[in-house]
């Protein structure tokens, strides 16, 4: 019996060396140690053992267990730490690492364009209206002065939704409906979103206008020009040449369209101003009597100006910007320049 606990003490040290995770070691230790284990057999079998025998072979069988189970603990603590060296090393955080890039959002430039053109007729005193971009005929042309057979209404430029409804071809219905809600004095921008029939590389059937207006009593040219210059200086930075050139609108008269010193060449002439030295950036002029009658304001006691720009064209002029497309493709290579 002396043999076969030796023999069995050195199978179950060698296993318990040979397993490799603490699951497989517990069933090691059943097979020798539990109730229906190698030893607990050995142990039954003592009671065939001679007086003599059984206190010299218990005391073996003892030393054997208290043995396997001191290397059983050992095996047990070795593999934990194994373990726990093994998630260590595998859920390691790299501190060298560099961090992950965030998607950081931005305005579009043609917006980013219109709130700084609202900041600065704000400055100047003007509230800010919106409208509809579905209009009624009388709103986007009859009381704007432009009659039935005008050009501008041709099936070329405008959107017919019905006999009498458009898609607005410009925000001059905004002041309109400005106008027929407030006496005056009144001095307010639109800015908003416009539709004409017309696409080309220099044209898109969507783009950004703001308009804006001014009516009190005693409004002159000079006002119109005091406001749009110092909103060029504020816009194009101080010291911008600007011009007054003569022009035509149905709605205004006289018209003015304003032109700046070309912000490429400084006004020597170059490809961009066509070698003239100068960009036309807006329309503008004293809005034409027949507007005031539609909206029953009094010609007699008030006067007014009335200016309009396309905002595309203005931040294609501040940004750099030489193709119009790129404002309505959305390619974050470009927008993520602003
Ligand atoms: C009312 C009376 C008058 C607004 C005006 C212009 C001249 C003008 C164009 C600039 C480039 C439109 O986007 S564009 O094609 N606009 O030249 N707009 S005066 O005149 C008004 C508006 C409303 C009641």
């Amino acid at each position: 019996m002396k043999e076969q606990l030796e023999k069995m003490a050195a199978r179950a040290r060698d296993e318990i060396q040979a397993v490799d995770s603490e699951a497989a070691l517990q069933n090691v230790k059943t097979a020798f140690l539990g109730k229906k284990g190698e030893m607990t057999a050995i142990m039954k079998g003592m009671g065939k053992l001679s007086a003599e025998e059984r206190p010299v072979i218990g005391a073996l069988a003892n030393t054997v267990k208290e043995g396997l189970e001191v290397a059983l603990k050992d095996r047990f603590d070795q593999l934990r730490q194994q373990a726990l060296q093994h998630r260590l090393a595998s859920e390691k955080v790299d501190m060298t690492l560099p961090g992950r890039t965030m998607f950081k959002g931005g305005k579009h430039p043609i917006t980013l364009v219109m709130e700084e053109l609202v900041d600065i007729f704000s400055s100047l005193g003007f509230g800010v209206s919106e409208g509809p971009e579905i209009e009624e005929d009388f709103y986007n042309f009859e009381a704007l002065n432009i009659p039935k057979d005008h050009p501008a209404r041709d099936m070329q430029d405008t959107f017919y939704i019905g006999d009498d409804v458009v898609l607005r071809t410009h925000t001059s219905p905004v002041q309109i409906r400005t106008m027929l809600q407030h006496a005056p004095p009144v001095r307010v921008i639109a800015p908003g979103t416009v539709y004409r029939r017309d696409s080309d590389l220099t044209h898109s059937p969507m783009f950004h206008q703001i308009e804006g207006f001014l009516v009190d009593k005693k409004v002159t040219f000079g006002d119109l020009k005091g406001v749009l210059t110092a909103f060029v200086e504020q816009f194009f930075g101080s010291g911008t040449g600007v011009r007054f050139r003569p022009s035509f609108f149905p709605f205004t008269e006289p018209s003015a369209e304003v032109d700046i010193a070309c912000v490429i060449c400084g006004g020597k002439g170059c490809r961009v101003c066509s070698h003239t030295g100068w960009l036309e950036i807006l329309g503008s002029g004293m809005i034409d009597p027949e507007v005031f009658k539609a909206v029953k304001y009094d010609t007699e006691k008030f006067s007014g100006f009335a200016f309009g720009m396309g905002l595309e064209r203005i931040a294609m002029l501040k940004y750099g910007v030489n193709d119009l497309r790129l404002f309505f493709e959305n390619d974050l290579r470009f927008l993520s320049q602003f």
